[in-house]
C-alpha cells in the first residue's frame, strides 16, 4: 500500500480541476462522476505516468493531461464493472459503489462520460509542450487500451469466461487486455510523449510495461482469494463465487505466487536498464510484490 502523499494530493488537484463542477448542470450526472473518481483509490496508474515521464524530464503541465486521463479511464471501468448486468458489486474502495449511491442510469452515464472526458483531457495537452503528432500518438495508445484490444476485449472475454473454461494462454490474453493494457499505456504513453533529443531506453520501458500489467493482475487474484474486504476495498472470494477462472484458480496458490515473482523479477531486470532516475518506477514494481 502506496501512503498518501504529495503526489497524491497533486493528482486529486489535477482530477479536482479537469472534473466538472457539481454545482453545474446537470449536477447529478456531474455529482457521481465527481464521487466515483475522487477520494478513493491507489492512483497506480497516474503514479506510473509520472514516475515514467520524469525519466524523460516531462514537465508536470504536460503530464497531469495522461496521468489524469488514463484514471479517468480506470474510474469509468470500475463504475461499470459493478454494475448489476457486470460484476454486481455494491462496495467500490471502501464505500458504495456508483449505482448504489446515485442509480443504474446515472452510473452508466457517469462512465460514459468520463471515458470521453479522459480523451478531451488527454487531447488539450497545451500548445508547444509536445509536437502535436506526439499527442495524436498518445490518443490513439489511450484508445487502444480502452477498446476491444484493451479493458472493453478484456472485460467481454472475462463475461464469456464464466460459462466457457479457460486455459492459461487465454486467461493471460484476457488480463493482458482487461487490467494490463491501462497499465501498459500508462508507461507508454509518456514515451510517446517524450522529445526524440531526450535518449532514454525505450526497449527496457515497452518489457516492463507488458510484465507489470499481468504482474498487476496475478496479485489481483491472490488477494481476492486471500485478503480480507478491508484490505481490498470491496468484498473478497468474487472469482469463486462467480465461478471465475483466475490465476489462483487455474495454477493454485503456490504457483500464482511463484509467476508473479517471475513477473516481478522480469521488471526489475527491465529497470536494471536505468539508474536512480528510475527510483518512482522500481517502487511502483515493488509495491505489486506486497
Ligand atoms: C467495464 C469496460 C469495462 C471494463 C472493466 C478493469 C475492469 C474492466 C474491471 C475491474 C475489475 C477488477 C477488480 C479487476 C482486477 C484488477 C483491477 C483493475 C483492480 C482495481 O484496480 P486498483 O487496485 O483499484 O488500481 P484502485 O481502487 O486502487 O484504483
Amino acid at each position: 500500500m502506496i501512503a498518501r502523499d504529495e503526489l497524491e494530493i497533486h493528482i486529486e488537484s489535477v482530477l479536482d480541476r479537469f472534473l466538472p463542477d457539481a454545482a453545474r448542470p446537470p449536477q447529478t450526472l456531474h455529482r457521481a462522476m465527481r464521487y466515483a473518481v475522487l477520494g478513493g483509490g491507489k492512483r497506480y496508474r497516474p503514479r506510473l505516468v509520472y514516475a515514467t515521464g520524469r525519466l524523460f524530464g516531462l514537465p508536470d503541465t504536460l503530464l497531469d493531461h495522461p496521468a489524469a486521463a488514463v484514471e479517468l479511464i480506470h474510474a469509468y471501468s470500475l463504475i461499470h464493472d459493478d454494475l448489476p448486468a457486470m460484476d454486481d458489486d455494491d462496495e467500490r474502495r471502501g464505500k458504495p459503489s456508483c449505482h448504489r449511491a446515485f442509480n443504474e442510469a446515472t452510473a452508466i452515464l457517469a462512465g460514459d462520460a468520463l471515458q470521453t472526458l479522459a480523451f478531451e483531457v488527454m487531447s488539450s495537452i497545451p500548445d508547444g509542450s509536445c509536437p502535436p503528432e506526439s499527442v495524436l500518438k498518445a490518443v490513439h495508445t489511450l484508445a487502444e487500451a480502452t477498446g476491444t484490444a484493451g479493458l472493453a476485449g478484456g472485460q467481454m472475454l472475462d463475461l464469456e469466461a464464466v460459462s466457457r473454461p479457460l486455459d492459461l494462454e487465454a486467461l493471460t490474453d484476457l488480463h493482458l487486455r482487461k487490467t494490463g493494457a491501462l497499465i501498459r499505456a500508462s508507461i507508454l504513453i509518456p514515451v510517446l510523449l517524450a522529445p526524440d533529443r531526450v535518449r532514454a531506453p525505450v526497449e527496457p520501458l515497452q518489457r516492463l510495461a507488458r510484465d507489470l500489467g499481468l504482474a498487476f493482475q496475478i496479485r489481483d487474484d491472490i488477494l481476492d482469494a486471500t485478503a480480507d474486504a478491508k484490505t481490498l476495498g470491496r468484498n473478497p472470494g468474487g472469482d469463486e463465487r462467480q465461478h471465475r477462472a483466475t490465476f489462483v484458480t487455474l495454477l493454485g496458490l503456490e504457483e500464482a505466487r511463484l509467476r508473479l515473482a517471475r513477473c516481478l523479477a522480469q521488471c526489475r531486470d527491465a529497470l536494471s536498464a536505468f539508474g536512480p532516475e528510475a527510483a518512482p518506477l522500481r517502487s511502483l514494481v515493488e509495491d505489486r510484490a506486497g
